[in-house]
């Protein structure tokens, strides 16, 4: 008996569509489809590939308006952030399409008059992409774009919350010319995940939680299968006492509210030095009370709805938590409890200290704590008090003193002045909890080939 997804709008909870989801059965066949396809796909001229890419990308663009639409329709993403990510994405693909070739590209590091040694580089074969919901363009082409240039095939599982947005992508492809079978979405819940990564396959790109990543990557174990995980943060970020209060204050906010909070690298924590802690406090939270809240749909709105409903009392217990423990809930921290939608008042809680959940569990919503701290050195103490390490950041004036707390970070990248941002030219990767391995930048490329020593000796 198949099972079938609920695919229903966050902001209404009103149903938008049913979609069957993968069985074991049909599961086989498409890896069965996908390992026969991909021989050919990898012998195909990088002309081809790249010629694939680059038209989807126009694809992309031409038809922005309307993708963005629907994912802001199934996540309940603002549709200005939804415009946002999709005509953004070019940026991902185009940097792509520019490095592949080189990083593809045969070398030969020693030659003298009898001994020649080459490093080719080869393409993993199938790999299985089991993506998120809250950037679903984002997290998706920074694992299928450079697996498919390198010559890969790829089972994609779009996550339950993103799946409409999953099946527009593969289309986009399949008309961009990537073959059906090498470019395969495989629909469903976790349960459909668990299934497909029991397959052979040449590798597992997840993007989603630490406690799914770290199943996976057991399951992935038994087979040695490759595996790169991008997980979750509790990001910090410290507001120096040379730091302009009033700059910071708007910089953290939008970093921790943009997407309704819903950003594995949004600011999770806040910490102030106490010369400037109630200056910053003060235009932080006016800074976020000029958020609108509403419908996803209104290019007004910045916090939409939560993308997943069973959040709003995780957060709820977050809140209630802290404040039981000490904290001041400034502002927001419910549930819109008229509203048939995930809705929850974008919460500031100050005088928070590290027995608190806020402070420790990732929140993955419109949600902050914010603490005093005497120097730097506690700073650093509290920033780095957290199994996570995706990323870090500071607000001062001067970049020296910046660099001695960034420093201390084993994070996976670091932030002067900015935050919450991401770049095509830079490798993201998470330390600890945060995940294994790199996407993005040349190290992303390298992600999807395997390379083969070649010794050889004239005769
Ligand atoms: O993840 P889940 P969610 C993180 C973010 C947050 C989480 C939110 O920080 O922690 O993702 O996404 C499938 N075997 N990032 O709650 O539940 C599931 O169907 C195989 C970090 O959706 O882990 C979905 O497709 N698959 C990131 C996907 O895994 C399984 C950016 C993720 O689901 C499975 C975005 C199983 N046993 C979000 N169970 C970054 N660092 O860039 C579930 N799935």
């Amino acid at each position: 008996m198949s099972r079938s997804l609920n695919i229903v709008n966050p902001a209404t909870g009103a149903p938008i569509r049913k979609v069957p989801m993968d069985s074991s059965a049909s599961i086989d066949a498409k890896a069965a489809r996908a390992r026969r396809a991909q021989i050919d796909w990898a012998k195909a001229p990088w002309k081809v590939r790249r010629d694939a890419l680059a038209k989807f990308d126009a694809l992309l663009k031409a038809e922005k308006q309307p993708l963005a639409k629907l994912l802001s329709l199934e996540t309940g993403k603002p549709i200005s952030h939804a415009l946002a990510e999709v005509g953004s994405v070019t940026g991902r693909i185009r940097f792509f399409i520019d490095h592949a070739k080189r990083v593809l590209s045969e070398e030969t590091p020693y030659a003298d008059d009898s001994i020649t040694e080459r490093i080719s580089y080869d393409p993993l074969g199938v790999v299985a992409n089991i993506s998120a919901w809250n950037y679903p363009y984002f997290v998706g082409a920074n694992v299928f774009v450079p697996a498919l240039l390198t010559g890969n095939a790829v089972l994609y599982k779009p996550s339950e919350f993103s799946t409409l947005t999953g099946i527009k992508i593969a289309d986009l492809l399949h008309r961009a010319g990537v073959p059906k079978a090498v470019f395969i979405p495989v629909l469903g819940d976790g349960r459909v995940g668990a299934q497909l990564i029991e397959r052979p396959l040449g590798g597992i790109y997840f993007t989603g939680s630490y406690a799914t990543g770290a199943r996976i990557a057991a399951s992935a174990s038994k087979r040695l299968t490759r595996v790169q995980l991008e997980l979750g943060g509790k990001d910090p970020a410290y507001v120096m006492e040379d730091a302009d209060p009033a700059i910071a204050a708007v910089g953290l906010a939008d970093g921790a509210f943009y997407n309704t909070g819903q950003s594995c690298c949004a600011i999770e924590r806040i910490y102030v030095h106490k010369s400037v802690y109630a200056s910053f406090v003060e235009a932080f939270v006016e800074t976020v009370k000029g958020f609108k809240m509403g419908d996803p749909l209104d290019p007004a709105t910045y916090i939409g709805p939560l993308t997943r409903p069973q959040r709003l009392g995780f957060l709820e217990n977050q809140v209630q938590d802290a404040v039981r423990k000490g904290a001041s809930r400034v502002m927001g921290g419910r549930r819109v409890s008229k509203s048939p939608g995930n809705y929850f008042l974008p919460a500031v809680l100050t005088d928070c200290d590290h027995r608190m959940l806020v402070m420790r569990e990732e929140s993955f919503g419109p949600l902050i704590g914010i603490q005093k701290v005497s120097g730097d050195a506690e700073a650093i103490r509290l920033m780095k008090d957290t199994d996570y390490g995706l990323t870090a950041g500071v607000y001062s004036k001067h970049f020296p003193h910046a660099k001695t707390v960034l420093d201390a970070m084993d994070t996976g990248s670091v932030y002067w002045n900015c935050c919450d941002r991401v770049s095509p030219n830079l490798p993201w990767s998470g330390r600890g909890h945060s995940g294994i391995g790199c996407t993005l930048g040349v190290h992303g490329i390298s992600a999807f080939l395997q390379p083969k020593a070649w010794h050889l000796r004239r005769p």
